[in-house]
């Protein structure tokens, strides 16, 4: 069976949708970053960057393989089980396109705006840039989606693909971020769209689940600050003996 050593976090969640959209028999085995699991040897092993998520599958190429970096997770599973991924050249790399779009802009840019805006500390000239910068940079992120669904059914090409399931955990928080069914309604469309589809219900029950039984799970232990670089460069420095 297929193992998700991971947590419900967007990047997670993106994973879980496709191994749901597949039908494919898979267990989630947590790894709780708030806690430090990314920095125990046996999680290292598989994810040498200390990230979630990180999959194992017994019946890969060659016997038991494991892989790191969630695009390249869902480019694998769409190998393996020949879907959600066009066979027709330039559907293919139409969808790769917005994958990449997925990895390199949506994923980084939000994340760096949840994390200055949510930061708890007094608003100074540094943090009222970073959060200014971040946030403007989602809102054009979300307009790049907007114009590319104001043409195109789906994000990656006419049909539903790897790069919807990348992009929709990451736009869950978009009522946060300003996003009005006005100003951006073809992202709205296919946000609805993709709600109404049974996989990405059962990966949102999911993750409140999973991540519940993770927080009881790790309740009596002290917790990590996965943004104190200096600290988590330690700990990666400390398990692998550096
Ligand atoms: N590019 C990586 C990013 C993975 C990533 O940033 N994961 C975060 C959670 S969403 C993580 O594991 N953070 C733990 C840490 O930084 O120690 C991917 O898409 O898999």
């Amino acid at each position: 069976m297929l193992e998700l050593h991971s947590m419900p976090t967007p990047n997670g969640q993106k994973v879980m949708i496709m191994l749901e959209e597949c039908g494919l028999p898979w267990k989630h085995v947590d790894v709780d970053i708030r806690t430090g699991d990314q920095f125990k040897a046996g999680h290292l092993k598989l994810s040498p960057n200390n990230k979630i998520p990180a999959l194992v599958d017994p019946d890969g190429p060659g016997g038991s393989y494991t892989m790191m970096e969630s695009g390249a997770i869902l480019l694998y599973l769409a190998g393996k089980t020949g879907k959600f991924l066009p066979r027709s050249v330039r559907g293919k790399y139409d969808v790769l396109q917005w994958l990449m779009f997925q990895m390199a802009h949506v994923g980084p840019m939000f994340g760096q705006a949840g994390h200055f805006l949510t930061l708890k500390k007094e608003e100074d000239a540094g943090l009222k840039y970073a959060r200014e910068r971040y946030l403007n940079e989602a809102r054009r992120l979300y307009r790049v989606l907007d114009n590319r669904l104001a043409e195109s059914r789906w994000i990656g090409c006419a049909e539903y693909s790897i790069a919807d399931m990348a992009v929709y955990p990451w736009t869950r928080s978009h009522p946060d971020r300003g996003i009005t069914e006005a100003e951006y309604p073809y992202f709205m469309r296919w946000y609805r769209t993709m709600e109404a589809r049974p996989a990405v219900q059962r990966n949102n029950a999911m993750a409140i689940e999973i991540r519940e039984r993770m927080t009881r799970a790790g309740e009596a232990k002290p917790p990590v600050n996965i943004y104190d670089t200096k600290d988590n460069a330690a700990r990666l420095g400390k398990a692998t003996g550096h």
